[in-house]
């Protein structure tokens, strides 16, 4: 990646922090990256160490208990502790040469390296972050000032070509995982472990490093959204849902797939069918996904899309306008079409208003613009505790129930990528590197 993009990065990171800095009162900003958090009070075991976005932001140092400093005018400061444990040592800081930029400290103890934080920091410094041992030096009201955070969040939402850059990495190493677990599911029955096994290794991940906790699902499982608890069995079932991603510099790619094992002509055929049409109705809302389009319409034109395809696969019968009005698609898919991406898997700011309350799970109400980095996933769903309630209901006599039930064993499908909006188009950041068609095949 390329060092002259990372330093137009870091100089509109430094410029948007002035700007939040002086219309809100402030003279500097103090970005903890946090420290370990206690599993339980009655255990000595720490949680997997994640930075904060704020200090990520900045610069992706990864570096438990290290803080920076930016104040107007002058070069970003970063305290860092000395290694000195001879228990553990943090694997080195993968882009050092980022460091270049920043005046860089060193401390032996705590107590010092928060000393001269306040001490550089000066009276008029706002601190951002969750770290309580750095906030508490600061006055009430200058921890997390709502104008300053919400300033930073609203940048967060346009992301420099390096951050573009960085998740397309991010991109590239997680479709590795998913080729890698596609290629051996289609070799023969494996068990969800197993396959999870699989996308680590190919990722050369280890579990607690990747950005959201891996879903794998088999069969009628990929009907459970977030299913996490895999099985330790190989299965006879034909089909699979991979929602996986992978780390850069910080950033986190976002992406599923869902792939087949095809039959002559039975059930995974139809099956196979109706994720090709899934699959086409994605691109569609990728192509749509132009700025000045309201997320939330796109949303709402899933939906509609969603509804004659339930129609054509003989899922469902009736006016597509119908099955729309009546909640029949939100049965099928009840989640949102996607969330903006970053370094949170559903980054900060997508959301300045509420979705309309049928769209209450949709995480995205922005309106599109370029620099948005953001997920399209649909997705169908045969979900048992959505289908009963409907099947009691006069909206219900729309569903065709006997194919709801003969393709139920697949589970359901969601297709995800990762789109960036550059120039005015959306640009793909997963499909060149990770096919998905009708999911037969790679
Ligand atoms: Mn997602």
């Amino acid at each position: 990646m390329s060092t002259a993009l990372y330093t137009e990065h870091l100089a509109h990171v430094l410029r948007g922090t002035e700007t939040a800095l002086a219309t809100s009162g402030f003279e500097a900003a103090v970005f903890p990256y946090g420290s370990y958090r206690s599993k339980s009070r009655y255990d000595d075991q720490d949680f997997p160490f994640r930075a904060a976005p704020h200090a990520e932001y900045v610069l992706p140092l990864g570096e438990p208990d290290a803080v920076l400093v930016v104040r107007p005018g002058k070069a970003p400061a970063l305290f860092r502790r000395a290694q000195t444990s001879f228990w553990e040592k943090p694997a080195p800081f993968a882009h050092g040469w980022m460091l270049e930029s920043f005046e860089v400290r060193t401390f032996d103890d705590a107590e010092t390296l928060l000393a001269a934080v306040v001490t550089l920091a000066g009276e008029k410094a706002a601190v951002v972050g969750e770290d309580a041992t750095v906030a508490r030096r600061f006055p009430n009201e200058h921890r997390d000032p709502t104008a300053v955070v919400t300033a930073l969040h609203e940048l967060r939402t346009r992301k420099t070509a390096w951050e573009i850059e960085a998740l397309a990495v991010a991109g590239a190493r997680a479709a590795a995982g998913h080729r890698a677990v596609a290629e051996a599911f289609f070799a023969g029955r494996r068990s969800e472990l197993d396959l999870h096994l699989v996308y680590l290794a190919a990722t050369a991940q280890d579990d607690s490093e990747t950005p959201y906790k891996n879903i794998v699902a088999l069969g009628r499982n990929a009907s459970i959204l977030h299913h996490i608890a895999y099985g330790r069995t190989a299965t006879e079932d034909r089909s699979l849902l991979v929602d996986a991603g992978a780390p850069h510099a910080g950033y986190g790619s976002d992406i599923t797939r869902t792939w087949v094992r095809r039959d002559r002509a039975g059930a995974a055929a139809a099956w196979a069918d109706l994720v090709g049409a899934i699959d086409r109705m994605q691109l569609a809302l990728i192509a749509a996904a132009t700025p000045g389009v309201d997320y939330e319409a796109l949303h709402d034109s899933c939906h509609q899309q969603l509804a004659t395809i339930l129609v054509e696969h003989r899922l469902a019968k009736g006016a597509p306008e119908a099955l729309v009005r009546s909640g029949v698609t939100r049965a099928f898919f009840p989640h949102g079409l996607g969330h903006h991406l970053g370094l949170q898997t559903h980054d900060v700011a997508g959301k300045p208003r509420p979705p309309r309350p049928e769209n209450r799970y949709l995480r995205n109400t922005r309106t599109i613009e370029n620099g948005q980095v953001f997920t399209i996933e649909p997705g169908l769903y045969f979900i048992e505790a959505l289908l009963e309630p409907l099947r009691k209901t006069p909206a219900g006599e729309q569903v065709l129930w006997a194919e709801v039930e003969r393709l139920s064993p697949f589970g359901g499908v969601r297709i995800e990528d990762n789109i960036a909006i550059v120039e005015g188009a959306p640009r793909n950041l997963t499909r060149s590197a990770i096919p998905q068609g009708d999911g037969s095949g790679l």
